[in-house]
C-alpha cells in the first residue's frame, strides 16, 4: 500500500506553497497538542486552570498550553498575518501592515475539553482565509464570511491521532504514524451519504429548543410508525470534533440550535473557528451546512467571537430540517 504523506498530498492539490507551509505549521502544532493531551493524566494537567476564557468558560489548563502551541508554531509563519484563537478575546495580529495574500488563521485551540478528564475524544479546529487586500489591523479586519475560507480542517485526538483537511478539492482524511511522526493519507476523498438515519443533539435541553427542532426530533423519535418512515439512532459525545468526525465518516446530522437557554448570545457554538470550518468540511464532502433558515457560511460575521445555530450533515435531512423551519 503505498503512503502519502501530507506533504505529498498538499503538492498534489495545490500549487500555493505558502499555504503548504501553514498547514504543515498547523499539523506540526497538533502532533504537539496531541503529545500533551495523550500525557496530560501525568503532568497533572487535566483539570481547570484558574482562568476563564472570552466566552466565560472555565479554562482546562491544556486548553492554555494548546492555545500557547498553536501560538508558538504557527504565530511565527512569515505568511501570517493574524490569529483569531476561542482562548484569546483580542485579535493576535502578527503583523504591522498585513498585506493581500496574508493568511489570517481562526483555531478552537482544543475543542471539547471539557472531555478530558473522562478521556473521550478532543480536537482542534482550524479556517484559513488569505487577504484579498491590504488591511490596517482592527477587530472588523478579521469578519470575513465563510464562503472566503481557502482551507479548514481539524485535528482529533481518539484512539489515533487524525487530520481532516479540505483546501476547497473536497475532504481528505491523515492518521499520524508515530513511527515516522508524518500525516499519512488513509481517508481519501471523504464523502458524506446525503440520507441518514442517525442524529447528534444535546437531548437534554429539549424545553429549550424552538419548535421546528422539538418537531423534528420528535418525528424522528416516532420512527417507522412515525411521519418519518424510518426508525433513528442517536449519538451525542459533547465534543463537535468527535460527532464530525462520524459524520464525516458515515454520515448523520448534528444539530446544536440557538434556543431559549442561549438566544441572548446568539447560539453556543462559534461561528468563525467552529461552524465555518465544519461548515466548510461538511459542503466540501457533499454535506449541507444551515443555520435552520440559511447556509452557515454566508452568514456575514459582526464579530470574531460571535454565535450561531448549527445544523449539519447529510444533505437530504438538513434539508428535512430546513423545511421544518420553513414551516414554522
Ligand atoms: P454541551 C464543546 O464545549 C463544544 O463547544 C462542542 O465541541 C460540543 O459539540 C458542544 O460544545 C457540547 O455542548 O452543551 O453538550 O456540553
Amino acid at each position: 500500500m503505498t503512503q502519502t504523506t501530507l506533504r505529498q498530498h498538499l503538492q498534489n492539490q495545490t500549487t500555493d506553497a505558502a499555504l503548504t507551509r501553514i498547514i504543515e505549521d498547523i499539523s506540526t502544532a497538533c502532533k504537539l497538542i496531541a503529545d500533551r493531551v495523550r500525557h496530560g493524566a501525568f503532568a497533572g494537567v487535566l483539570g481547570a486552570a484558574e482562568t476563564e476564557n472570552v466566552q466565560g468558560e472555565t479554562q482546562k489548563e491544556l486548553d492554555v498550553i494548546s492555545d500557547e502551541i498553536f501560538q508558538q508554531i504557527v504565530g511565527t509563519n512569515p505568511d501570517l498575518a493574524a490569529l483569531v484563537s476561542e482562548e484569546v478575546d483580542e485579535v493576535n495580529w502578527r503583523k504591522e501592515a498585513p498585506k493581500a495574500g496574508d493568511f489570517v488563521v481562526y483555531y478552537d485551540p482544543l475543542d471539547g475539553s471539557s472531555n478530558l478528564d473522562v478521556n473521550l475524544s478532543v480536537g482542534t479546529i482550524f479556517s484559513i482565509v488569505q487577504l484579498e487586500a491590504d488591511v490596517a489591523p482592527s477587530a472588523e479586519a478579521v469578519q470575513i464570511d465563510g464562503t472566503k475560507q481557502i482551507a479548514a480542517g481539524y485535528a482529533i485526538y481518539g484512539p489515533s491521532t487524525g487530520l481532516v483537511l479540505s483546501v476547497g478539492q473536497g475532504v481528505d482524511g491523515f492518521t499520524h504514524h508515530p513511527g515516522s511522526g508524518e500525516f499519512l493519507l488513509t481517508q481519501a476523498a471523504m464523502i458524506i451519504p446525503a440520507q441518514t438515519q442517525e442524529f447528534a443533539i444535546n437531548a437534554s435541553r429539549y424545553d429549550l429548543w424552538d419548535t421546528p427542532v422539538r418537531r423534528y426530533i420528535d418525528d424522528c423519535l416516532r420512527g417507522a410508525e412515525g411521519p418519518r418512515g424510518k426508525k433513528f439512532n442517536m449519538r451525542w459525545c459533547a465534543s463537535m470534533v468527535a460527532d464530525v468526525h462520524r459524520i464525516l465518516t458515515r454520515g448523520g446530522v448534528f444539530l446544536y440550535p440557538k434556543d431559549s437557554g442561549n438566544a441572548g448570545q446568539g447560539g453556543k457554538l462559534r461561528l468563525m473557528y467552529e461552524a465555518n470550518p465544519m461548515g466548510m468540511l461538511v459542503e466540501q464532502a457533499g454535506g449541507a451546512s444551515s443555520t435552520g433558515t440559511g447556509r452557515i457560511l454566508e452568514v456575514a460575521p459582526t464579530g470574531h467571537h460571535q454565535r450561531v445555530s448549527v445544523i449539519l450533515g447529510s444533505r437530504d435531512e438538513v434539508a428535512v430540517i430546513e423545511e421544518y423551519h420553513e414551516k414554522a
